[in-house]
């Protein structure tokens, strides 16, 4: 019998709760079982078996993925960046433990290598065994895994990289030096001439503040900044964002430079298509206003 038990799961669900990052809401889901709770080095793991979004991993009480819905994320991610690119043979992904966007990268048949940073190896382990149809992403040939921290890694590496992808979790943990000002400068640094990067831009219902900061900070470093959008069930609101960027000063983000067929769309994605990615550059007057300054 299992008998895990995890204080975020009562009565049979599980609640997101935030007081700072969203609060007075709460994404519930009910859970068949738990199968996973750990204190890694870093963070609480949790991963449960839910009733109709297939099995949830969650980092310090927030979800990061769901088997149902976790596409929209990791398509838009990837994609944003990658088909604003030429020609993207090397590819770093800082976080994304979980391999989703390792996944994704590799439908990109001109890669040549692409590195992951993670912090925490304890969520690549148990991605590889509760999240088999992600850490998918880990047995391509062309990927290499270092555990380490993303900041100190860019550090060490400058003018290396085609694209590259921040698939960080929320500022308040682990990943909060990867919102910081100065790891946009590092990120443009490890950028090739017409390097481009996305970061994952948290959602515009609840972070304004933040997304401003971060969009302004971006417009510093890089020619080109944009906030884009994906809906998602599962993350608070049903909505996140993206920070995609440039060294390409000719680039419109919002274009995709290179575009697959629409058999190819249909064969190798779920959400992401040609439109997609230029309906996810389009945002609404609030946000615009708010965005307005940075
Ligand atoms: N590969 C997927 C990892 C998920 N990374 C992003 C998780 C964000 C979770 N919080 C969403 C809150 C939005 N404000």
């Amino acid at each position: 019998m299992n008998t895990l038990e995890h204080p975020a799961v009562k009565d049979g669900w599980f609640r997101e709760v935030s007081n700072t990052m969203w609060p007075g809401q709460a994404m519930s889901l009910r859970v068949n079982q738990i199968l996973h709770v750990e204190k890694s080095q870093y963070q609480d793991i949790l991963v449960f078996e839910s009733t109709d979004y297939g099995n949830v991993l969650v980092l310090d009480g927030v979800i990061q993925v769901t088997e149902r819905d976790e596409f929209s994320y990791q398509e838009m991610i990837t994609h944003l960046a990658m088909m604003s690119h030429e020609n993207p043979r090397n590819v770093l992904v800082i976080g994304g433990g979980d391999g989703g966007v390792l996944r994704e990268v590799v439908k990109h048949p001109g890669i040549e290598k692409v590195t992951l940073v993670d912090i925490d190896e304890q969520v690549i382990n148990v991605s590889k065994k509760f999240l088999p149809s992600l850490a998918v992403g880990f047995q391509h040939p062309k990927v290499a895994v270092h555990i380490g921290d993303g900041f100190e890694f860019l550090k060490r590496n400058v003018n290396q990289f085609d694209v590259i992808i921040t698939d960080s979790s929320d500022p308040e943990g682990p990943a909060e030096s990867l919102f910081q000002d100065s790891y946009f400068q590092l990120v443009s640094n490890a950028l090739t001439s017409n390097g481009v990067m996305t970061s994952q831009g948290e959602c515009m219902w609840l972070h304004l503040p933040l997304i401003s900061k971060v969009i302004s900070s971006c417009k510093e470093v890089f020619p080109v900044a944009s906030y884009a959008y994906t809906t998602i069930p599962t993350y608070p609101s049903g909505q996140i964002g993206f920070i995609v960027a440039s060294k390409n000063k000719e680039l419109n983000l919002a274009k995709p430079l290179r575009t697959w067929t629409a058999a190819e769309e249909a064969e190798k994605c779920r959400y992401y298509n040609s439109e997609v990615h230029e309906a996810a550059f389009v945002l609404p007057n609030f946000v615009l206003q708010a965005l307005k300054s940075s």
